[in-house]
C-alpha cells in the first residue's frame, strides 16, 4: 500500500472557496466534521484536560506527550495532543481537513503540530483607546518565504486547519484574522495598526460547531475576545511540505515525539503524514480554479 490509497478529496474545496482562500489567505468550510466526530473530539479533549489536571505535580502533567501551554482558570491550551486520543488522531488524519491543507499546500502533507484551545472569557481584555478590542495577531511563516504560485493560485509550505467544536456566535471569541495580509510584507505592526483604523480589515470565524478554518501561516491571526458566558473549544492541526525529512522513526522535538506503538497504530497509508518517507520528497497536486470539489465521501 501507499499513501495513494489514502481517499482525501481532491480538489477539496469549491472554485469558490478556493477564490476566497487566495483573496483573503483563509476560507471557512461548514460541515466539516459530522455530529458524531464532533462530539467524540469534544469529549476526547475533555477527558484530556481533566486527566491533565488530576496529575497533582505540575512537573510530571504530560500524558502521551500531551502538555498544558496555558494551564489558567479561563484559558486551557493543550499542546502536542497528536497521540494523546485516537479521536484526535482521527481529526488531524481526517480525509476533508488534510484534503483542504493539501490544496493550500500544493502536495502532500506532514503534520508539524496539532494543539487545543478551551477557553471562556477572560477576566481582562485589552482595549485600545478606541474601545475596541486588541488581539495578539501574529504569524508562523514571512510572507513570500514559503509560498509560490501554480496555476495562477497561492500556495504555502505551512498551513492550519482550525476546527470549532463549539457554536461560534459573534461574541464567542472566533480566530480573528486580518483579511489579505498573508500577502503583505509590509512590517506586521504596520498592517495590524491599519486593521485597527478600519476594523473591516479584520475578519471573525462566526461558524457552527464543526466548521473549519483553513488559512496559511502567512496570515495574521488571533485569537478572538469572547464576551459571551460559552466556552469555546478548538482543535488545531498544523501540517508543512514533505520536503524535507522532518521526522524519520525518532523525531528530536521534544514535545513531539513520536512513540513506535503510535506509528503502529496508524495504517499504512496514512504514515506519510508523520514519518518521512524519504531524504527529500516532494509530491505535488495543483488544481485549476475551474476544477470542481471532489465529490469523495470521508
Ligand atoms: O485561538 C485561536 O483562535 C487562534 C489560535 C492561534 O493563534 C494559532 O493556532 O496560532
Amino acid at each position: 500500500m501507499s499513501e495513494s490509497s489514502f481517499q482525501r478529496p481532491f480538489p477539496a474545496l469549491t472554485p469558490s472557496q478556493r477564490y476566497h482562500l487566495d483573496v483573503f489567505g483563509y476560507v471557512v468550510v461548514h460541515e466539516v466534521l459530522t455530529r458524531d466526530e464532533i462530539g467524540g473530539t469534544l469529549d476526547a479533549l475533555q477527558k484530556l484536560k481533566r486527566d491533565l489536571q488530576a496529575i497533582k505535580d505540575p512537573e510530571r502533567r504530560v500524558i502521551r506527550h500531551a502538555y498544558f501551554q496555558t494551564d489558567q482558570p479561563h484559558h486551557h491550551y493543550i499542546g502536542a495532543i497528536s497521540q494523546a486520543d485516537p479521536a484526535i488522531t482521527a481529526y488531524i488524519t481526517h480525509p476533508r481537513v488534510v484534503g483542504m491543507a493539501e490544496e493550500l499546500i500544493g502536495g502532500n502533507a506532514h503534520i508539524l503540530e496539532a494543539n487545543a484551545h478551551i477557553n471562556r472569557r477572560a477576566p481582562s481584555w485589552d482595549m485600545g483607546e478606541d474601545g475596541e478590542p486588541r488581539y495578539g495577531f501574529h504569524r508562523g511563516l514571512p510572507p513570500y518565504e514559503g509560498n509560490h504560485f501554480r496555476k495562477g493560485l497561492y500556495h504555502s509550505s505551512f498551513v492550519k486547519v482550525l476546527t470549532n467544536l463549539t457554536d461560534l456566535g459573534p461574541d464567542d471569541g472566533g480566530t480573528v484574522v486580518v483579511a489579505g495580509s498573508h500577502k503583505i510584507d509590509a512590517g506586521d505592526q504596520a498592517i495590524v495598526n491599519a486593521a485597527y483604523a478600519d476594523r473591516s480589515l479584520i475578519h471573525q470565524v462566526i461558524a457552527p460547531a464543526g466548521s473549519s478554518l483553513l488559512f496559511s501561516e502567512a496570515l495574521l491571526h488571533a485569537t478572538g475576545r469572547i464576551s459571551s458566558d460559552k466556552e469555546r473549544v478548538i482543535v488545531i492541526c498544523g501540517y508543512g511540505r514533505t520536503w524535507f525529512p522532518w521526522k524519520f522513526m525518532e523525531s528530536h522535538r521534544p514535545d513531539f515525539e513520536l512513540e513506535p506503538e503510535f506509528i503502529e497504530s496508524i495504517p499504512e497509508p496514512l504514515r506519510y503524514l508523520f514519518v518521512s518517507q524519504g531524504y527529500i520528497q516532494r509530491i505535488e497536486r495543483y488544481r485549476d480554479l475551474n476544477d470542481p470539489m471532489s465529490e469523495l465521501e470521508s
